[in-house]
């Protein structure tokens, strides 16, 4: 906290000082703070948290240095139906967003943040999303008036002023307006303004809709930005993976939100697979560009982990449970008596009593979930005990593959090589997945979500397909594409693949297949894995489960490739040629019978 006057601190250039002067007097705050980033100002926020009732200390003897915030019951999740994209014409925006004209944006969410800041505190916060200094990381400036998402963009981005440094007297960072308002759901809108660099979000504290860093500007934005420079902002996690020989190579992978990029992100090999390690790069974002090599090489923008709690546990992710043992912020999970933190799924029975995500007494026999099925842990990535020494490498990593993957209780295969990049661009351009708790709506129901970036995508889908066929020449040394699926259920409705760690094994037989070491078998829409060329030592697993997780049915991917037909459809003109072209093909081969 420098000071409470919009002209300080000095090293803020010019165009940023206006733009906060300007909004302080659209929004009128009480009191402005520029948040410096520093452990001082972090202790002191942490302090005024507590003592305003947003957050609730944690037993420090179990978990030093952690919270606990419960959001408003209505804002728990992102939602997507009030999520816009404010192009000029409706076409750029495409028809798998919603679209409003920016001049109507403007003056309908100007009209609700004037004065709405009156009696409150402004926060300027100012991040890099990339390494500092690296020439590739952009910069973003957030004004809020949430105190829990100042505390939460700095775990989650390189705050404060190694930005201002970085920006010097430019004016190019993104523009970044959040305001609660009252969190009523009526008066919630996100709105994003790609021309202009721009995001207003209002009535949501929640992460993905109130951290204006993560999916509204490092995916949104910066998504329309790498078409336009030449290069992807992608829903991907990043995971370097080293052999027993101390080769070490980067896989990227896109699922859905709440499909498992996290846990792959920071996998514990099973004991088995001695040798083998994995590194976290990044967990949810990366940037991909082309480097002189002609290889693809990404960063992750973010400096934090905003993760999934339900279903985290010392079994399926130990190395999340270990960064979660301190200073982290608890969103939305159930509090037992003795200060300390439970959900379901942490394989540890809950207490006799808690207090739930609502904050109300909660037993074992009252039939409700403890923890929001959406609840969530914000934890900075260097509590991360197997970050990836290259995470500050300002050029990134070297992508060896890139991973699609959804949650589908049938049909996808456990693992599938694309022919080539346009079969991989249509592999991703096509895929399924059920909705999960991270957005408002239904759970459970199988959407189209390309290259899981349906929510994210912050322009027309049929032209971001294009980019992605566009950079292939440019892409001299191109990642083999891959799908996989770890969520096929057998008719019991048990998963047939035991997943987290063992995910480990798919990954190697990629890098096997990378090497030629392994051929799989040829099926109409790529290589499939033979049962025996996957590593299954210490893993018991029947045949047949194996053979299941691995089939392609005919019946199945019928239906697929008509629901991909229909989806292109609705894209309409946008989408290119080429997969048009592939699908048609596709749909002839299994029509004469070729799986
Ligand atoms: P976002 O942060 O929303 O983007 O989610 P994410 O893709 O990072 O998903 P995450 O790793 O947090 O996992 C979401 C849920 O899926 C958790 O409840 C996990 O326990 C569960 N999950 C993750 N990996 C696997 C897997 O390999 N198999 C099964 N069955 N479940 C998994
Ligand atoms: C997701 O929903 O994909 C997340 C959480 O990673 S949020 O930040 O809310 O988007
Ligand atoms: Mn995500």
């Amino acid at each position: 906290m420098t000071s409470d006057s919009p002209d300080n601190p000095n090293v803020a250039s010019a165009a940023l000082k206006q733009w906060v002067a300007e909004t302080a007097r659209l929004t009128q705050p009480d009191q402005i703070v520029w948040c410096d980033g520093s452990p001082g100002e972090r202790q002191r926020l942490l302090a005024s948290a507590v003592k305003s009732g947003v957050l609730i200390p944690l037993n420090p003897r179990k978990r030093p240095g952690c919270y606990l915030h419960r959001s408003d019951p209505r804002d728990v999740a992102r939602t997507e139906e009030v999520t816009f994209i404010c192009t000029p014409s409706a076409h750029e925006a495409g028809v798998t967003n919603n679209w409003m004209a920016p001049d109507e944006a403007y003056r309908k969410l100007g009209a609700m943040l004037k004065g709405s800041m009156r009696g409150r505190t402004m926060y300027v916060v100012p991040y890099v999303m990339g390494p500092v200094g690296s020439p590739y990381a952009k910069i973003g400036v957030e004004i809020t008036d949430s105190i829990y998402v100042a505390l939460s963009m700095g775990i989650m981005t390189r705050m404060g002023e190694c930005a201002l440094r970085m920006l010097g007297e430019s004016d190019d960072f993104n523009r970044g307006l959040h305001c609660t308002l009252d969190l009523n759901p009526e008066h919630r809108f996100i709105c994003h303004f790609p021309q202009d660099n721009t995001i207003w979000s209002v009535g949501s504290g929640y992460g993905g809709n109130a951290l204006l860093s993560k999916k509204c500007f490092a995916l949104r934005i910066a998504s329309w930005l790498g078409r336009k420079e030449g290069w992807f902002a992608e829903h991907m996690l990043i995971v370097g993976i080293r052999n027993p020989e101390g080769h070490t190579k980067y896989i990227a992978a896109a699922f859905p939100s709440a499909c498992g990029k996290t846990n792959l992100a920071m996998l514990l090999p099973p004991p088995a697979l001695q040798g083998w390690k994995v590194y976290t790069v990044g967990d949810d974002i990366a940037w991909l560009r082309v480097g002189p090599d002609g290889r693809l090489w990404a960063i992750n923008p973010e400096n934090g982990y905003f993760g999934v709690a339900p279903g985290t546990s010392a079994r399926s992710n130990p190395n999340a449970m270990r960064m979660l043992g301190h200073d982290s912020i608890f969103t939305n999970v159930a509090m037992t008596p003795d200060g300390d933190v439970w959900w379901e799924g942490m394989d540890v029975e809950p207490p006799s009593e808690l207090i739930d995500w609502r904050g109300r007494k909660w037993l074992p026999a009252s039939g409700e979930k403890a923890a929001h099925p959406n609840s969530r842990f914000t934890t900075p990535i260097r509590n991360n005990p197997v970050l990836s020494p290259h995470v500050d490498d300002p050029c990134g990593v070297p992508i060896s593959a890139i991973v699609f993957g959804g949650r589908r209780a049938t049909t996808a295969p456990l693992v599938l090589e694309a022919k080539d990049w346009l079969h991989g661009v249509f592999i991703g351009a096509t895929m399924g997945s059920e909705t999960t708790a991270a957005a408002s709506g239904k759970v459970g129901v199988v959407r189209r979500d390309p290259m899981a970036m349906l929510p994210f995508a912050g322009y027309n889908m049929g032209d971001y397909w294009r980019h992605w066929l566009a950079m292939e020449p440019r892409i001299t040394e191109p990642p083999r594409i891959f799908m996989v699926n770890w969520f096929r259920k057998a008719p019991d409705g048990s998963y047939l693949w035991p997943g987290y760690g063992e995910n480990l094994r798919i990954l190697k037989w990629m890098l096997a297949r990378i090497e030629g070491r392994v051929k799989g078998r040829q099926t109409f829409l790529g290589r499939v894995a033979e049962p025996e060329e996957i590593d299954l030592s210490g893993l018991e697993i029947a045949p047949a489960q194996l053979a299941r997780a691995l089939a392609m049915d005919p019946t199945e991917w019928k239906a697929e490739l008509a629901s991909a037909g229909d989806f292109f459809q609705q894209i309409g003109s946008s989408v290119p040629e080429e997969l048009l072209r592939l699908h048609r093909e596709l749909s002839n081969s299994l029509e004469a019978g070729r799986v």
